[in-house]
Protein backbone atom coordinates (compact mmCIF):
# COMPACT_ATOMS: atom_id res chain seq x y z
CA UNK A 1 0.00 0.00 0.00
CA UNK A 2 1.34 3.31 -0.80
CA UNK A 3 2.20 5.99 1.82
CA UNK A 4 -0.92 8.16 0.80
CA UNK A 5 -3.56 5.69 1.33
CA UNK A 6 -2.35 4.31 4.71
CA UNK A 7 -2.42 8.09 5.81
CA UNK A 8 -5.73 8.32 4.10
CA UNK A 9 -6.92 5.49 6.30
CA UNK A 10 -5.05 6.13 9.01
CA UNK A 11 -5.85 9.47 10.45
CA UNK A 12 -8.87 9.69 12.42
CA UNK A 13 -11.74 12.75 11.32
CA UNK A 14 -11.10 14.66 14.17
CA UNK A 15 -7.51 15.07 13.32
CA UNK A 16 -8.15 15.20 9.81
CA UNK A 17 -6.96 18.96 9.33
CA UNK A 18 -3.27 18.78 11.37
CA UNK A 19 -2.41 15.18 9.83
CA UNK A 20 -2.23 13.38 12.98
CA UNK A 21 -3.13 9.77 14.54
CA UNK A 22 -3.13 8.14 17.28
CA UNK A 23 -1.29 4.92 18.93
CA UNK A 24 -4.83 2.52 18.42
CA UNK A 25 -4.68 3.55 14.15
CA UNK A 26 -1.02 3.05 14.21
CA UNK A 27 -1.08 -0.73 15.81
CA UNK A 28 -3.93 -1.46 13.36
CA UNK A 29 -1.65 -0.49 10.50
CA UNK A 30 1.15 -2.23 12.01
CA UNK A 31 -0.83 -5.25 11.96
CA UNK A 32 -2.68 -5.50 8.65
CA UNK A 33 0.69 -4.67 6.90
CA UNK A 34 2.19 -7.79 8.48
CA UNK A 35 -1.04 -9.67 7.01
CA UNK A 36 -2.78 -9.90 10.17
CA UNK A 37 -6.07 -10.77 9.51
CA UNK A 38 -7.87 -11.86 13.49
CA UNK A 39 -7.80 -11.37 16.49
CA UNK A 40 -8.96 -13.55 19.64
CA UNK A 41 -9.55 -11.43 22.26
CA UNK A 42 -11.83 -9.96 25.37
CA UNK A 43 -12.64 -6.28 25.22
CA UNK A 44 -12.18 -3.80 28.02
CA UNK A 45 -10.10 -0.41 29.55
CA UNK A 46 -8.05 0.23 27.32
CA UNK A 47 -8.69 -1.41 24.56
CA UNK A 48 -11.81 -1.64 23.47
CA UNK A 49 -11.44 0.76 20.88
CA UNK A 50 -8.29 -1.05 19.86
CA UNK A 51 -10.62 -4.01 18.99
CA UNK A 52 -13.71 -1.99 17.53
CA UNK A 53 -11.05 -0.10 14.83
CA UNK A 54 -9.71 -3.65 14.25
CA UNK A 55 -13.13 -5.05 13.06
CA UNK A 56 -13.39 -1.36 11.45
CA UNK A 57 -10.59 -1.48 9.30
CA UNK A 58 -11.10 -5.07 7.94
CA UNK A 59 -9.64 -7.63 10.84
CA UNK A 60 -11.69 -10.09 12.03
CA UNK A 61 -12.22 -10.13 15.62
CA UNK A 62 -13.56 -13.15 17.41
CA UNK A 63 -14.75 -11.89 21.23
CA UNK A 64 -14.72 -14.53 24.11
CA UNK A 65 -15.57 -15.03 27.50
CA UNK A 66 -12.23 -15.82 28.90
CA UNK A 67 -8.94 -14.68 27.87
CA UNK A 68 -7.45 -18.31 28.33
CA UNK A 69 -10.03 -19.58 25.65
CA UNK A 70 -8.89 -16.49 23.15
CA UNK A 71 -4.80 -17.33 23.80
CA UNK A 72 -5.65 -20.76 23.22
CA UNK A 73 -7.52 -20.10 19.95
CA UNK A 74 -4.86 -17.67 18.88
CA UNK A 75 -1.99 -20.28 19.73
CA UNK A 76 -3.67 -22.95 17.55
CA UNK A 77 -4.74 -20.56 14.76
CA UNK A 78 -0.81 -19.83 14.66
CA UNK A 79 0.17 -23.60 14.38
CA UNK A 80 -1.92 -24.10 11.59
CA UNK A 81 -0.89 -21.12 9.63
CA UNK A 82 2.51 -20.10 10.32
CA UNK A 83 1.34 -16.60 11.17
CA UNK A 84 1.60 -15.35 14.72
CA UNK A 85 -2.09 -16.13 16.35
CA UNK A 86 -3.21 -12.59 18.25
CA UNK A 87 -4.81 -12.40 21.06
CA UNK A 88 -5.80 -8.94 22.83
CA UNK A 89 -6.15 -8.66 26.52
CA UNK A 90 -7.04 -6.19 29.00
CA UNK A 91 -4.20 -5.42 31.84
CA UNK A 92 -4.09 -7.29 35.09
CA UNK A 93 -6.15 -9.61 35.31
CA UNK A 94 -7.58 -10.09 31.73
CA UNK A 95 -3.42 -10.64 31.20
CA UNK A 96 -3.10 -13.05 33.44
CA UNK A 97 -5.91 -15.05 32.33
CA UNK A 98 -4.26 -14.94 28.92
CA UNK A 99 -0.45 -15.51 30.20
CA UNK A 100 -1.21 -19.14 30.71
CA UNK A 101 -2.51 -19.69 26.89
CA UNK A 102 0.71 -17.78 25.76
CA UNK A 103 2.89 -19.76 28.16
CA UNK A 104 0.94 -23.24 26.68
CA UNK A 105 1.79 -22.24 23.15
CA UNK A 106 5.58 -21.73 24.40
CA UNK A 107 5.89 -25.31 25.55
CA UNK A 108 4.55 -26.40 22.75
CA UNK A 109 6.45 -23.90 20.05
CA UNK A 110 3.34 -22.40 18.65
CA UNK A 111 3.85 -18.87 17.35
CA UNK A 112 1.30 -16.45 18.85
CA UNK A 113 1.71 -12.95 20.16
CA UNK A 114 -0.70 -11.65 23.63
CA UNK A 115 -0.77 -8.10 22.75
CA UNK A 116 -2.47 -6.08 25.93
CA UNK A 117 -3.06 -3.47 27.30
CA UNK A 118 -1.64 -1.88 30.32
CA UNK A 119 -2.15 1.07 33.00
CA UNK A 120 0.02 4.26 33.60
CA UNK A 121 3.10 2.93 34.08
CA UNK A 122 4.68 6.07 36.15
CA UNK A 123 1.75 5.26 38.75
CA UNK A 124 2.29 1.32 38.51
CA UNK A 125 6.02 1.47 39.14
CA UNK A 126 5.38 3.03 42.02
CA UNK A 127 2.98 1.44 42.83
CA UNK A 128 0.72 3.79 43.95
CA UNK A 129 -2.88 1.62 43.13
CA UNK A 130 -3.40 2.46 39.79
CA UNK A 131 -6.68 0.87 38.08
CA UNK A 132 -5.41 -2.87 37.14
CA UNK A 133 -1.82 -2.72 38.44
CA UNK A 134 0.32 -4.57 38.01
CA UNK A 135 3.86 -4.68 36.42
CA UNK A 136 2.95 -7.12 33.07
CA UNK A 137 6.26 -7.09 30.84
CA UNK A 138 7.95 -8.76 34.03
CA UNK A 139 5.46 -10.79 34.63
CA UNK A 140 5.35 -12.04 31.36
CA UNK A 141 8.71 -12.85 30.84
CA UNK A 142 9.64 -16.37 32.04
CA UNK A 143 7.03 -17.79 30.32
CA UNK A 144 7.31 -16.74 27.09
CA UNK A 145 9.69 -16.86 24.16
CA UNK A 146 10.17 -12.85 24.62
CA UNK A 147 8.57 -9.91 26.39
CA UNK A 148 8.25 -6.49 24.55
CA UNK A 149 6.99 -3.10 25.86
CA UNK A 150 6.32 -0.08 23.89
CA UNK A 151 6.78 3.33 25.42
CA UNK A 152 6.57 5.23 22.91
CA UNK A 153 3.65 5.46 19.96
CA UNK A 154 6.57 6.08 17.37
CA UNK A 155 7.92 2.83 18.46
CA UNK A 156 4.44 0.60 17.64
CA UNK A 157 5.77 0.23 14.64
CA UNK A 158 9.13 -2.19 15.64
CA UNK A 159 7.32 -3.63 19.08
CA UNK A 160 4.87 -5.03 16.54
CA UNK A 161 7.96 -6.12 13.99
CA UNK A 162 9.41 -7.52 16.75
CA UNK A 163 6.96 -9.47 18.19
CA UNK A 164 6.22 -11.13 15.16
CA UNK A 165 9.33 -11.78 14.45
CA UNK A 166 9.96 -13.66 17.80
CA UNK A 167 7.01 -15.49 17.80
CA UNK A 168 7.62 -17.17 14.05
CA UNK A 169 11.17 -17.92 13.76
CA UNK A 170 13.93 -20.77 14.99
CA UNK A 171 11.21 -22.60 17.43
CA UNK A 172 8.20 -20.84 17.41
CA UNK A 173 6.61 -19.74 20.87
CA UNK A 174 4.69 -17.47 22.60
CA UNK A 175 5.33 -13.60 22.77
CA UNK A 176 3.71 -10.80 24.96
CA UNK A 177 3.78 -7.49 23.36
CA UNK A 178 2.66 -4.60 26.11
CA UNK A 179 1.05 -1.60 25.22
CA UNK A 180 -0.11 1.29 27.70
CA UNK A 181 -3.22 3.02 27.95
CA UNK A 182 -1.20 6.47 27.05
CA UNK A 183 1.16 5.44 24.34
CA UNK A 184 -2.94 3.50 22.64
CA UNK A 185 -4.36 7.30 23.10
CA UNK A 186 -1.27 9.39 22.35
CA UNK A 187 -1.38 11.56 19.11
CA UNK A 188 1.33 11.79 16.87
CA UNK A 189 2.05 12.56 13.52
CA UNK A 190 0.02 11.02 11.24
CA UNK A 191 3.41 10.73 8.71
CA UNK A 192 5.61 9.93 11.10
CA UNK A 193 3.35 7.27 12.67
CA UNK A 194 3.39 6.05 8.94
CA UNK A 195 7.12 5.91 8.54
CA UNK A 196 7.63 4.34 11.83
CA UNK A 197 5.88 1.15 10.69
CA UNK A 198 8.07 -1.88 9.48
CA UNK A 199 7.16 -4.76 7.27
CA UNK A 200 8.52 -7.75 8.80
CA UNK A 201 10.35 -9.25 5.17
CA UNK A 202 11.02 -13.33 5.86
CA UNK A 203 9.89 -13.82 9.14
CA UNK A 204 10.64 -17.14 9.14
CA UNK A 205 13.57 -17.55 7.33
CA UNK A 206 14.98 -20.93 5.69
CA UNK A 207 17.76 -22.62 7.69
CA UNK A 208 19.65 -24.47 5.82
CA UNK A 209 21.27 -27.50 7.41
CA UNK A 210 25.38 -28.01 7.86
CA UNK A 211 26.09 -30.53 4.78
CA UNK A 212 28.05 -33.03 6.55
CA UNK A 213 25.03 -33.13 9.03
CA UNK A 214 23.44 -34.68 6.66
CA UNK A 215 25.84 -36.87 5.41
CA UNK A 216 26.49 -38.35 9.28
CA UNK A 217 23.03 -39.20 9.62
CA UNK A 218 22.83 -40.80 6.44
CA UNK A 219 25.95 -42.59 7.75
CA UNK A 220 24.19 -43.67 10.43
CA UNK A 221 20.73 -44.89 9.23
CA UNK A 222 22.82 -46.70 6.46
CA UNK A 223 24.83 -49.19 9.85
CA UNK A 224 21.43 -49.87 11.20
CA UNK A 225 19.50 -52.64 11.63
CA UNK A 226 16.46 -51.76 13.54
CA UNK A 227 15.78 -47.78 12.48
CA UNK A 228 12.68 -46.02 13.41
CA UNK A 229 11.79 -42.22 12.16
CA UNK A 230 9.70 -40.44 15.46
CA UNK A 231 7.61 -37.47 13.94
CA UNK A 232 6.43 -34.74 16.36
CA UNK A 233 3.82 -31.41 16.05
CA UNK A 234 7.62 -29.87 14.65
CA UNK A 235 7.06 -32.09 11.82
CA UNK A 236 3.33 -30.80 11.58
CA UNK A 237 3.96 -27.50 12.18
CA UNK A 238 6.76 -27.36 9.19
CA UNK A 239 4.28 -27.63 6.60
CA UNK A 240 6.59 -30.25 4.71
CA UNK A 241 4.30 -33.19 4.03
CA UNK A 242 4.99 -34.46 0.93
CA UNK A 243 8.47 -34.30 1.78
CA UNK A 244 8.02 -36.60 4.83
CA UNK A 245 6.20 -38.78 3.42
CA UNK A 246 8.99 -39.34 0.31
CA UNK A 247 11.85 -40.01 2.97
CA UNK A 248 10.14 -42.17 4.94
CA UNK A 249 9.04 -44.46 2.00
CA UNK A 250 12.05 -44.46 0.01
CA UNK A 251 13.85 -45.50 2.95
CA UNK A 252 11.09 -47.84 3.99
CA UNK A 253 12.10 -47.20 7.37
CA UNK A 254 8.73 -47.91 10.08
CA UNK A 255 7.75 -44.61 12.02
CA UNK A 256 5.97 -43.73 15.03
CA UNK A 257 3.64 -40.38 14.95
CA UNK A 258 3.32 -38.34 18.11
CA UNK A 259 0.08 -37.07 19.17
CA UNK A 260 -0.50 -34.13 16.92
CA UNK A 261 2.08 -35.57 14.42
CA UNK A 262 -0.70 -37.87 13.64
CA UNK A 263 -2.20 -37.49 9.99
CA UNK A 264 1.19 -36.15 8.93
CA UNK A 265 0.82 -39.51 6.74
CA UNK A 266 -2.40 -41.23 7.20
CA UNK A 267 -2.73 -43.45 9.91
CA UNK A 268 -3.24 -46.12 7.88
CA UNK A 269 0.03 -45.94 6.32
CA UNK A 270 1.35 -49.59 5.96
CA UNK A 271 4.83 -47.82 7.47
CA UNK A 272 3.00 -46.88 10.98
CA UNK A 273 4.54 -48.56 14.04
CA UNK A 274 1.78 -46.78 16.00
CA UNK A 275 -0.01 -50.48 16.72
CA UNK A 276 3.55 -51.35 18.07
CA UNK A 277 4.82 -48.69 19.78
CA UNK A 278 6.34 -50.14 23.16
CA UNK A 279 8.13 -53.18 20.67
CA UNK A 280 9.45 -50.42 18.12
CA UNK A 281 10.66 -48.22 21.24
CA UNK A 282 12.80 -50.70 23.27
CA UNK A 283 14.16 -52.24 20.44
CA UNK A 284 15.02 -49.81 17.20
CA UNK A 285 18.66 -49.29 17.32
CA UNK A 286 18.69 -46.09 15.50
CA UNK A 287 16.34 -43.78 15.97
CA UNK A 288 15.64 -40.61 13.94
CA UNK A 289 13.61 -37.60 15.81
CA UNK A 290 11.78 -35.55 13.12
CA UNK A 291 10.53 -31.97 15.28
CA UNK A 292 10.06 -33.88 18.35
CA UNK A 293 11.96 -33.67 21.78
CA UNK A 294 12.86 -36.89 23.63
CA UNK A 295 11.01 -34.91 26.98
CA UNK A 296 8.37 -37.24 29.36
CA UNK A 297 5.79 -37.95 26.19
CA UNK A 298 8.82 -40.49 25.19
CA UNK A 299 10.50 -41.41 28.57
CA UNK A 300 13.06 -39.55 27.95
CA UNK A 301 14.19 -41.75 25.58
CA UNK A 302 15.60 -43.98 28.94
CA UNK A 303 15.64 -47.57 29.67
CA UNK A 304 13.72 -49.58 30.14
CA UNK A 305 11.21 -48.04 27.22
CA UNK A 306 14.16 -47.79 25.40
CA UNK A 307 17.24 -49.81 24.59
CA UNK A 308 20.20 -47.95 26.15
CA UNK A 309 22.44 -48.38 23.02
CA UNK A 310 20.49 -47.46 21.07
CA UNK A 311 21.75 -44.19 18.68
CA UNK A 312 19.54 -41.10 17.61
CA UNK A 313 19.68 -38.10 14.96
CA UNK A 314 17.45 -35.37 15.97
CA UNK A 315 16.06 -32.64 13.30
CA UNK A 316 15.42 -29.53 15.07
CA UNK A 317 15.61 -26.19 13.90
CA UNK A 318 16.66 -25.74 17.64
CA UNK A 319 20.39 -26.46 18.84
CA UNK A 320 19.95 -26.80 22.44
CA UNK A 321 17.80 -29.35 22.21
CA UNK A 322 19.93 -31.48 21.33
CA UNK A 323 21.36 -33.95 24.04
CA UNK A 324 18.76 -32.83 26.07
CA UNK A 325 17.65 -35.96 27.60
CA UNK A 326 20.02 -38.96 25.90
CA UNK A 327 23.26 -38.10 23.74
CA UNK A 328 22.45 -36.92 19.95
CA UNK A 329 24.93 -38.71 17.52
CA UNK A 330 23.97 -36.79 14.51
CA UNK A 331 22.01 -33.28 14.87
CA UNK A 332 20.67 -32.10 11.98
CA UNK A 333 20.34 -28.18 12.93
CA UNK A 334 17.90 -26.69 10.38
CA UNK A 335 13.95 -26.32 9.26
CA UNK A 336 12.55 -29.83 8.36
CA UNK A 337 11.24 -28.78 4.88
CA UNK A 338 14.97 -27.67 4.30
CA UNK A 339 16.60 -30.72 6.12
CA UNK A 340 14.52 -33.16 3.99
CA UNK A 341 14.80 -31.45 1.38
CA UNK A 342 18.63 -31.84 1.84
CA UNK A 343 17.93 -35.61 2.84
CA UNK A 344 16.66 -36.60 -0.61
CA UNK A 345 19.00 -34.94 -2.05
CA UNK A 346 21.87 -37.15 -1.19
CA UNK A 347 20.23 -40.35 -0.35
CA UNK A 348 21.68 -42.95 -2.28
CA UNK A 349 19.48 -45.47 -3.75
CA UNK A 350 19.57 -48.87 -1.67
CA UNK A 351 21.77 -47.34 0.86
CA UNK A 352 19.57 -47.41 3.85
CA UNK A 353 17.70 -50.93 4.37
CA UNK A 354 15.58 -52.00 7.57
CA UNK A 355 16.14 -55.52 8.06
CA UNK A 356 13.51 -57.96 6.95
CA UNK A 357 13.45 -59.91 10.62
CA UNK A 358 12.46 -56.13 12.08
CA UNK A 359 10.03 -55.23 9.57
CA UNK A 360 8.46 -58.75 10.27
CA UNK A 361 8.73 -58.51 13.79
CA UNK A 362 6.56 -54.93 13.74
CA UNK A 363 4.06 -56.47 11.48
CA UNK A 364 3.61 -59.33 13.53
CA UNK A 365 3.26 -57.01 17.09
CA UNK A 366 1.17 -55.10 14.80
CA UNK A 367 -1.06 -57.60 14.01
CA UNK A 368 -1.11 -58.64 17.63
CA UNK A 369 -2.09 -55.49 19.50
CA UNK A 370 -4.76 -54.49 16.48
CA UNK A 371 -6.70 -58.26 16.83
CA UNK A 372 -6.70 -57.47 20.87
CA UNK A 373 -8.07 -53.88 20.84
CA UNK A 374 -11.01 -54.99 17.81
CA UNK A 375 -12.12 -57.24 20.85
CA UNK A 376 -12.32 -54.23 22.70
CA UNK A 377 -13.91 -52.21 20.32
CA UNK A 378 -16.33 -54.74 19.15
CA UNK A 379 -17.43 -55.68 22.71
CA UNK A 380 -20.10 -52.89 23.42
CA UNK A 381 -20.97 -52.98 26.59
CA UNK A 382 -23.65 -51.37 28.81
CA UNK A 383 -23.28 -48.36 29.79
CA UNK A 384 -20.72 -47.82 27.12
CA UNK A 385 -16.93 -47.53 28.14
CA UNK A 386 -14.33 -45.44 26.05
CA UNK A 387 -13.83 -48.09 23.63
CA UNK A 388 -17.62 -48.50 22.16
CA UNK A 389 -18.17 -44.89 22.39
CA UNK A 390 -14.87 -43.81 20.34
CA UNK A 391 -15.55 -46.48 17.51
CA UNK A 392 -19.09 -44.95 17.16
CA UNK A 393 -17.21 -41.29 16.49
CA UNK A 394 -14.75 -43.01 14.63
CA UNK A 395 -17.41 -44.84 12.14
CA UNK A 396 -18.84 -41.50 11.78
CA UNK A 397 -15.97 -39.67 11.27
CA UNK A 398 -14.96 -41.99 8.26
CA UNK A 399 -17.15 -40.15 5.64
CA UNK A 400 -15.49 -37.03 7.13
CA UNK A 401 -11.56 -36.95 6.60
CA UNK A 402 -10.97 -33.21 6.49
CA UNK A 403 -12.76 -33.04 10.29
CA UNK A 404 -10.35 -31.26 12.52
CA UNK A 405 -10.34 -33.52 16.17
CA UNK A 406 -9.96 -31.59 19.14
CA UNK A 407 -9.75 -33.94 21.98
CA UNK A 408 -8.60 -33.39 25.96
CA UNK A 409 -9.45 -35.17 29.46
CA UNK A 410 -7.70 -38.06 30.76
CA UNK A 411 -9.05 -41.42 29.37
CA UNK A 412 -10.79 -39.34 27.06
CA UNK A 413 -7.62 -38.14 25.59
CA UNK A 414 -5.61 -41.12 25.70
CA UNK A 415 -8.05 -43.80 24.20
CA UNK A 416 -8.83 -41.19 22.22
CA UNK A 417 -5.58 -40.80 20.43
CA UNK A 418 -5.41 -44.30 20.20
CA UNK A 419 -8.65 -45.58 18.55
CA UNK A 420 -9.75 -42.26 15.98
CA UNK A 421 -6.92 -42.43 13.02
CA UNK A 422 -6.19 -39.59 11.47
CA UNK A 423 -6.06 -39.26 7.38
CA UNK A 424 -4.91 -35.45 6.82
CA UNK A 425 -1.68 -33.36 8.39
CA UNK A 426 -2.46 -31.17 11.30
CA UNK A 427 -5.73 -31.84 12.40
CA UNK A 428 -5.58 -33.89 15.83
CA UNK A 429 -5.34 -30.57 18.41
CA UNK A 430 -4.96 -31.90 21.75
CA UNK A 431 -3.70 -31.09 25.69
CA UNK A 432 -0.04 -31.25 23.98
CA UNK A 433 3.34 -31.18 25.88
CA UNK A 434 1.88 -30.39 29.40
CA UNK A 435 -1.10 -32.68 29.27
CA UNK A 436 -3.28 -29.25 29.60
CA UNK A 437 -6.87 -29.11 30.35
CA UNK A 438 -8.79 -26.10 29.05
CA UNK A 439 -7.56 -25.78 25.52
CA UNK A 440 -10.95 -27.58 23.94
CA UNK A 441 -12.99 -24.75 23.15
CA UNK A 442 -10.40 -21.93 22.43
CA UNK A 443 -8.57 -24.59 20.05
CA UNK A 444 -11.56 -25.41 18.75
CA UNK A 445 -13.20 -22.13 17.82
CA UNK A 446 -9.58 -21.02 16.38
CA UNK A 447 -9.79 -23.99 13.88
CA UNK A 448 -12.83 -23.48 12.92
CA UNK A 449 -11.93 -19.58 12.62
CA UNK A 450 -8.81 -20.09 10.43
CA UNK A 451 -9.89 -23.40 8.30
CA UNK A 452 -13.94 -22.51 8.19
CA UNK A 453 -13.81 -26.57 7.99
CA UNK A 454 -15.79 -28.63 10.84
CA UNK A 455 -14.66 -29.36 13.83
CA UNK A 456 -14.92 -32.64 16.49
CA UNK A 457 -14.22 -31.95 20.49
CA UNK A 458 -13.74 -34.82 22.05
CA UNK A 459 -13.81 -33.80 25.91
CA UNK A 460 -13.75 -35.44 29.23
CA UNK A 461 -16.71 -33.85 31.61
CA UNK A 462 -13.75 -32.32 33.71
CA UNK A 463 -11.62 -31.17 31.05
CA UNK A 464 -14.72 -29.42 28.97
CA UNK A 465 -15.75 -27.39 32.39
CA UNK A 466 -12.45 -25.86 32.03
CA UNK A 467 -13.66 -23.91 28.84
CA UNK A 468 -16.94 -24.75 28.80
CA UNK A 469 -18.86 -21.59 28.38
CA UNK A 470 -17.11 -20.19 25.12
CA UNK A 471 -19.77 -22.79 23.59
CA UNK A 472 -21.81 -19.20 23.69
CA UNK A 473 -19.04 -17.73 21.59
CA UNK A 474 -19.16 -20.63 19.17
CA UNK A 475 -23.10 -20.25 18.90
CA UNK A 476 -22.34 -16.43 18.94
CA UNK A 477 -20.25 -17.27 15.52
CA UNK A 478 -22.53 -19.79 14.60
CA UNK A 479 -19.44 -21.91 14.34
CA UNK A 480 -19.35 -25.47 12.87
CA UNK A 481 -18.21 -27.50 15.87
CA UNK A 482 -19.79 -30.90 17.99
CA UNK A 483 -19.06 -30.93 20.87
CA UNK A 484 -18.98 -34.33 22.29
CA UNK A 485 -18.73 -34.77 26.44
CA UNK A 486 -17.74 -38.27 27.89
CA UNK A 487 -19.80 -38.18 30.66
CA UNK A 488 -18.01 -40.83 33.35
CA UNK A 489 -19.27 -38.15 36.21
CA UNK A 490 -15.53 -37.51 37.09
CA UNK A 491 -11.84 -36.72 36.69
CA UNK A 492 -10.70 -40.11 35.57
CA UNK A 493 -13.70 -42.15 37.15
CA UNK A 494 -17.21 -41.39 38.73
CA UNK A 495 -17.31 -44.03 41.06
CA UNK A 496 -14.54 -42.84 44.06
CA UNK A 497 -15.36 -42.00 47.49
CA UNK A 498 -15.03 -39.90 49.96
CA UNK A 499 -12.82 -41.93 52.30
CA UNK A 500 -14.02 -40.14 55.83
CA UNK A 501 -17.29 -41.18 54.84
CA UNK A 502 -18.14 -37.92 54.83
CA UNK A 503 -21.31 -36.43 52.33
CA UNK A 504 -19.27 -34.21 50.53
CA UNK A 505 -17.95 -36.35 47.22
CA UNK A 506 -14.77 -37.48 46.49
CA UNK A 507 -12.15 -34.76 44.85
CA UNK A 508 -12.33 -36.46 41.82
CA UNK A 509 -15.91 -36.66 41.72
CA UNK A 510 -18.27 -34.58 39.19
CA UNK A 511 -21.88 -34.22 39.30
CA UNK A 512 -23.46 -37.38 38.17
CA UNK A 513 -26.29 -37.33 35.35
CA UNK A 514 -24.96 -33.81 34.22
CA UNK A 515 -26.84 -32.74 31.43
CA UNK A 516 -24.51 -30.71 30.01
CA UNK A 517 -26.50 -30.79 26.57
CA UNK A 518 -28.58 -28.03 28.03
CA UNK A 519 -26.29 -25.72 28.07
CA UNK A 520 -25.90 -25.69 24.38
CA UNK A 521 -29.61 -25.13 24.40
CA UNK A 522 -29.35 -21.70 26.18
CA UNK A 523 -27.65 -20.00 23.15
CA UNK A 524 -29.58 -21.67 20.16
CA UNK A 525 -27.35 -24.33 19.67
CA UNK A 526 -28.85 -28.60 19.21
CA UNK A 527 -28.23 -30.36 22.55
CA UNK A 528 -28.17 -34.26 22.61
CA UNK A 529 -28.14 -37.09 25.01
CA UNK A 530 -26.75 -40.50 24.23
CA UNK A 531 -25.85 -43.69 25.66
CA UNK A 532 -25.25 -46.11 22.94
CA UNK A 533 -23.10 -46.23 20.64
CA UNK A 534 -25.76 -46.24 17.24
CA UNK A 535 -27.03 -43.27 18.75
CA UNK A 536 -23.82 -41.63 19.13
CA UNK A 537 -22.94 -42.38 15.89
CA UNK A 538 -26.19 -40.50 14.58
CA UNK A 539 -25.63 -37.96 16.72
CA UNK A 540 -22.45 -37.15 15.34
CA UNK A 541 -23.14 -37.61 11.55
CA UNK A 542 -26.45 -35.43 11.73
CA UNK A 543 -24.59 -32.60 13.93
CA UNK A 544 -21.41 -32.67 10.96
CA UNK A 545 -24.38 -32.53 8.40
CA UNK A 546 -26.17 -29.49 9.40
CA UNK A 547 -22.60 -27.38 10.01
CA UNK A 548 -24.16 -25.68 13.15
CA UNK A 549 -23.26 -25.84 16.89
CA UNK A 550 -24.13 -28.74 18.74
CA UNK A 551 -23.26 -31.11 21.77
CA UNK A 552 -23.73 -34.52 22.30
CA UNK A 553 -23.77 -35.70 25.78
CA UNK A 554 -22.67 -38.61 26.04
CA UNK A 555 -22.73 -41.38 29.07
CA UNK A 556 -20.12 -43.23 29.96
CA UNK A 557 -19.57 -45.58 32.71
CA UNK A 558 -18.05 -44.16 35.74
CA UNK A 559 -16.11 -47.06 36.04
CA UNK A 560 -14.52 -47.43 33.26
CA UNK A 561 -12.04 -45.29 33.23
CA UNK A 562 -8.42 -45.53 34.81
CA UNK A 563 -7.05 -43.10 37.61
CA UNK A 564 -4.59 -40.48 35.14
CA UNK A 565 -5.42 -42.38 32.10
CA UNK A 566 -2.08 -43.33 30.93
CA UNK A 567 -0.01 -41.92 33.17
CA UNK A 568 -0.37 -44.12 36.07
CA UNK A 569 3.22 -44.21 36.77
CA UNK A 570 3.74 -40.03 36.78
CA UNK A 571 0.91 -40.38 39.84
CA UNK A 572 2.48 -40.24 43.33
CA UNK A 573 0.19 -42.53 45.55
CA UNK A 574 0.22 -42.81 49.42
CA UNK A 575 1.85 -45.49 50.41
CA UNK A 576 -0.09 -45.42 53.81
CA UNK A 577 -3.58 -46.69 53.81
CA UNK A 578 -6.20 -43.87 54.66
CA UNK A 579 -8.72 -45.91 54.17
CA UNK A 580 -11.20 -46.11 57.02
P1 LIG B 1 5.95 -33.77 20.08
O1 LIG B 1 5.30 -33.44 21.39
O2 LIG B 1 5.00 -34.03 18.99
O3 LIG B 1 7.03 -34.79 20.22
P2 LIG B 1 7.51 -31.40 20.49
O4 LIG B 1 6.69 -30.18 20.65
O5 LIG B 1 8.04 -32.03 21.72
O6 LIG B 1 6.70 -32.43 19.59
O7 LIG B 1 8.76 -31.09 19.57
C1 LIG B 1 8.67 -30.30 18.43
C2 LIG B 1 10.07 -29.92 18.03
O8 LIG B 1 10.03 -29.49 16.68
C3 LIG B 1 10.67 -28.82 18.86
O9 LIG B 1 11.91 -29.22 19.43
C4 LIG B 1 10.87 -27.66 17.86
O10 LIG B 1 12.06 -26.94 18.08
C5 LIG B 1 10.91 -28.38 16.54
N1 LIG B 1 10.43 -27.61 15.39
C6 LIG B 1 9.33 -26.85 15.31
N2 LIG B 1 9.18 -26.35 14.08
C7 LIG B 1 10.24 -26.79 13.36
C8 LIG B 1 10.68 -26.62 12.02
N3 LIG B 1 9.98 -25.89 11.14
N4 LIG B 1 11.81 -27.22 11.63
C9 LIG B 1 12.54 -27.95 12.51
N5 LIG B 1 12.18 -28.16 13.77
C10 LIG B 1 11.04 -27.59 14.21
N1 LIG C 1 -5.64 -28.60 35.55
C1 LIG C 1 -5.07 -28.38 34.36
C2 LIG C 1 -5.04 -26.98 33.82
N2 LIG C 1 -4.53 -29.35 33.65
C3 LIG C 1 -4.53 -30.62 34.14
N3 LIG C 1 -3.94 -31.55 33.40
C4 LIG C 1 -5.16 -30.91 35.37
C5 LIG C 1 -5.71 -29.85 36.06
C6 LIG C 1 -5.21 -32.31 35.99
N4 LIG C 1 -6.02 -33.18 35.14
C7 LIG C 1 -5.46 -34.05 34.24
O1 LIG C 1 -4.26 -34.21 34.03
S1 LIG C 1 -6.65 -34.87 33.37
C8 LIG C 1 -7.91 -34.08 34.18
C9 LIG C 1 -7.40 -33.19 35.12
C10 LIG C 1 -8.26 -32.34 35.99
C11 LIG C 1 -9.34 -34.35 33.85
C12 LIG C 1 -9.63 -35.80 33.59
O2 LIG C 1 -11.02 -36.01 33.61
P1 LIG C 1 -11.89 -35.95 32.32
O3 LIG C 1 -11.38 -37.22 31.52
O4 LIG C 1 -13.30 -36.09 32.72
O5 LIG C 1 -11.56 -34.76 31.53
P2 LIG C 1 -11.65 -38.77 31.84
O6 LIG C 1 -12.09 -39.33 30.56
O7 LIG C 1 -12.71 -38.86 32.91
O8 LIG C 1 -10.38 -39.40 32.31
MG1 LIG D 1 -14.42 -37.75 33.11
Amino acid sequence: MTTSELETRAVPDSFHASATTDGFHTVVEALKLNGIEMIFGVAGIPITDLARLAQAEGIRYIGFRHEQSAGNAAAIAGYLTQKPGICLTVSAPGFLNGLVAVANATINGFPMIQISGSSNRAIVDLQQGDYEELDQMNAAKPYTKAAFRVDRPEDIGVGVARAIRAAVSGRPGGVYLDLPADVLGAVLDANAATQSLVHVVDPAPRQIPAPESIDRALDLLASAQRPLIILGKGAAYAQADADIRSFIETTGIPYLPMSMAKGVLPDSHPQSAAAARSFVLARADVVMLIGARLNWLLGHGKAPQWSPTARFIQVDISPTEFDSNRPIAAPIVGDIRSALSALMTKIKPGSIRPGATWLDAIAKHKKDNVDRMAAHLDANPNPMDFYSALRAIRDALTEHPDVYVVNEGANTLDFGRNIIDMREPRKRLDSGTWGVMGIGMGYAIGAAVVSGKPVIAIEGDSAFGFSGMEIETICRYELPVVIVVFNNGGIYRGDDVNRSGGADPSPTVLMKNARYEKLIEAFGGTGQYVTDPRSLAKAVTDALASGKPALINCGIDPRAGTESGHLQNLNPQTAIDNKK
